[in-house]
């Protein structure tokens, strides 16, 4: 008997929640609750559209910190999670206090729900992925990274150029949780950001909570990467939540 289609999408989505979606499967963490679904029209940037070797369209580029500008650009990827291209930070400048940002133009939201599957494919200094929110400029905004060298997620706020990491709700400043973060492997990280609490999830679980009031408007969303990390990304997905 044939699998029915409706099957096929929960084994598969199944398998991305578990796991890396490719390798071996991650075993799922009993004691973490399950993400919530992606919310209802949410946008998603799958770089399937842009030309291979260029800019990524839609998106302004930036750095926060010092050493030179990150160098983003799309690429052919077999096994991407859409399609055939990502988008990839392929500097590797290994100044430590340097975070090339690719930030998404023309939306701006207070509360939203932000996702990225991303891979981190190489770095010495660094081997991160991150999510920003509340971006104002290029030197405050709220930052979640997942780091592949130090298998920890952490999230920080960066104000006037100054990054530094925030209390986990219920644990104090633990500098993020530690959580497997597989290297070379696709992931997914989240954030669901609602007024002054801030959800992050990896690989469809809930990892912990934040809360914090230094950034209260809306602001722009984007990726982030640090030093040396040669990271890619792919189906950017985000949805404001004002007002729901
Ligand atoms: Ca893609």
């Amino acid at each position: 008997m044939r699998a029915s289609r409706p099957v096929l999408l929960t084994l598969l989505l199944h398998g991305c929640l578990a796991g890396a979606c490719s390798g071996e499967p991650m075993k799922a963490d009993p004691n973490r609750p399950l993400a919530p679904p992606a919310p209802a029209g949410a946008r998603v940037i799958d770089f399937e559209g842009m030309a291979v070797g260029a800019p990524p369209e839609g998106f302004t580029l930036a750095r926060t910190g010092k050493g030179g500008p990150g160098r983003w650009e799309v690429v052919a990827v077999d096994g991407a999670p859409s399609g055939g291209k990502a988008l990839a930070q392929t500097s590797t400048d290994t100044t430590g206090y340097r975070f090339p940002l690719a930030v998404v133009e023309g939306f701006t939201a207070r509360d939203v729900d932000l996702a990225v599957r991303f891979r981190p494919v190489s770095g010495a200094v660094d081997r991160a992925a991150g999510l920003v929110w509340r971006y104002r400029d290029a030197n405050n905004y709220y930052i979640v990274r997942a780091n592949a060298l130090e298998d920890n997620v952490v999230l920080y706020k960066v104000e006037d150029g100054k990054r530094t990491d925030l209390d986990v709700k219920g644990a104090g400043r633990t500098y993020g949780v530690k959580a497997e973060v597989p290297k070379d492997a696709w992931s997914e990280l989240r954030v669901i950001a609602r007024g002054s609490l801030f959800t992050v999830y990896l690989n469809g679980q809930e990892l912990f909570q934040v809360e914090d009031g230094t950034f209260r408007e809306a602001g722009r969303v984007g990726l982030w990467t640090k030093a040396d990390s040669v990271t890619r990304f792919d189906d950017l997905r985000f949805a404001g939540l004002d007002g729901g």
